[in-house]
């Protein structure tokens, strides 16, 4: 009898420890681990993707673009914000525009016509890509920097003459 007591005490002790442990892993989780894991996915916000790069144009966010020298004028606007600062996109050949920070500093890349796109900020080699789905010239500026702007001017598939060399060829051109 006495026997029997102990070894169901025993077994009582094992699953109190076993609910302790578990309750504690959770506790650990919900409020060391998880924090973390959301707070890396909120500062960061360049997605994790790779442009294919035969399709993409590609806009680079230029080094010390966040700090231009004095007397700094648009017309160097490239130098010191997005490079190129106009690319010719065509629908269904480049129209994913990827842009790069290759600056020390955060940037964006921010539709001046609210909601079209918004990058959000893109910390130092950030990358960010939006595919347009319209042909259309889509003026944009970085938020945080009131020189640095940029426009995407989206051609229809069939200004291309529809030959795919002519597609192609303007394709190397945009991309430079
Ligand atoms: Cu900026």
């Amino acid at each position: 009898m006495s026997g029997q007591t102990s070894s169901s005490t025993l077994v009582g002790a094992v699953v109190a420890i076993l609910i302790i442990g578990a309750v504690a892993t959770l506790g650990y989780y919900q409020f060391e681990v998880a924090p973390n894991q959301t707070s890396t996915i909120t500062s960061n916000t360049a997605p994790a993707i790779t442009c294919p790069s035969a399709q993409c144009a590609n806009v680079n966010m230029t080094n010390a673009a966040y700090n231009p020298p004095p007397g700094y004028t648009q017309g160097a606007k490239t130098t010191y914000g997005f490079s190129p600062d106009t690319v010719t996109v065509v629908m269904g050949v480049n129209n994913t525009v990827y842009w790069t920070n290759s600056d020390t500093a955060a940037h964006t890349a921010t539709s001046d016509t609210a909601g079209i796109f918004d990058s959000g900020i893109l910390n130092s080699g950030g990358t960010y890509q939006y595919t347009f789905t319209t042909p259309g010239t889509y003026t944009y500026h970085c938020s945080l920097h009131s020189w640095m702007q940029g426009t995407v001017i989206v051609k229809a598939a069939t200004s291309g003459i529809g030959s795919t060399s002519t597609a192609s060829s303007s394709t190397s051109t945009t991309s430079t």
